[in-house]
């Protein structure tokens, strides 16, 4: 369904890893900051302590967008709008049955044939990436630079998130390709000021 997730400008991912100050803490400074969307992701946790954390950030996201990286079990039990999900998480087409008409799927994609068969399958954004070289996820895969996100922009109708690697110094070519929103983890997280860093990349959409 079109319009589910029609949004601009920056994309705050949670990182417990490289956090600083807690997912709880990053997250209300992203609200702060007035991101549009939140994903929590969480790679370490087992289902419990995930639910925990991701209700507890729902209950603070102050009716932003709400999506829960990978888990669509977690997405229903707290409520989420929707989630984020990749060639090894369950099929989209089952995401969409479990979670129903009205959430917001998106999908993470690493070529042009990949966003075409997401679309076809009912995903409302895809995730591009890595646009270009990241240590933040390990198996991210080959950088894609932007070209491709020109190329997906060209042939397929869905917003695009671009992730990986992107810095206030490099997304401006990253927006000029065609994303709609960028995501940057690293780059926000391991600043001293995040809130700033967040609204340069907010600033770059005006
Ligand atoms: N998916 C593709 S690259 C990536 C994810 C979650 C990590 C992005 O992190 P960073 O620090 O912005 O490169
Ligand atoms: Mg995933």
């Amino acid at each position: 369904m079109k319009d589910r997730f029609r949004k601009r400008g920056y994309y705050f991912i949670t990182d417990g890893n490289l956090s600083r100050r807690g997912n709880r803490e990053d997250m209300r400074i992203a609200v702060e900051a007035g991101v549009g969307v939140i994903q929590y992701r969480e790679k370490a946790f087992a289902s419990g302590a995930l639910y925990e954390e991701a209700a507890r950030l729902k209950a603070a996201c102050e009716g932003r967008l709400f999506l829960v990286n990978d888990r669509i079990d977690i997405a229903l039990a707290v409520g989420a709008d929707g989630v984020h999900i990749g060639g090894s998480d369950l099929p989209l087409p089952l995401a969409r049955r479990l979670l129903g008409p009205g959430a917001v799927i998106g999908v993470s994609v690493g070529s042009l044939g990949e966003a075409i068969g997401a679309e076809s399958a009912g995903a409302d954004y895809l995730g591009v990436g890595p646009v270009f070289p990241t240590a933040t996820k390990a198996d991210a895969g080959p950088a894609t630079g932007t070209e491709l996100i020109r190329r997906i922009k060209r042939s397929v109708g869905l917003p695009v998130v671009a992730i990986g690697g992107i810095t206030p110094e490099n997304a401006a070519d990253v927006i000029a390709a065609g994303a709609d929103m960028v995501c940057a983890i690293s780059a926000v997280l391991a600043a001293k000021d995040p809130k700033r860093v967040m609204l340069q990349f907010e600033g770059l959409f005006l």
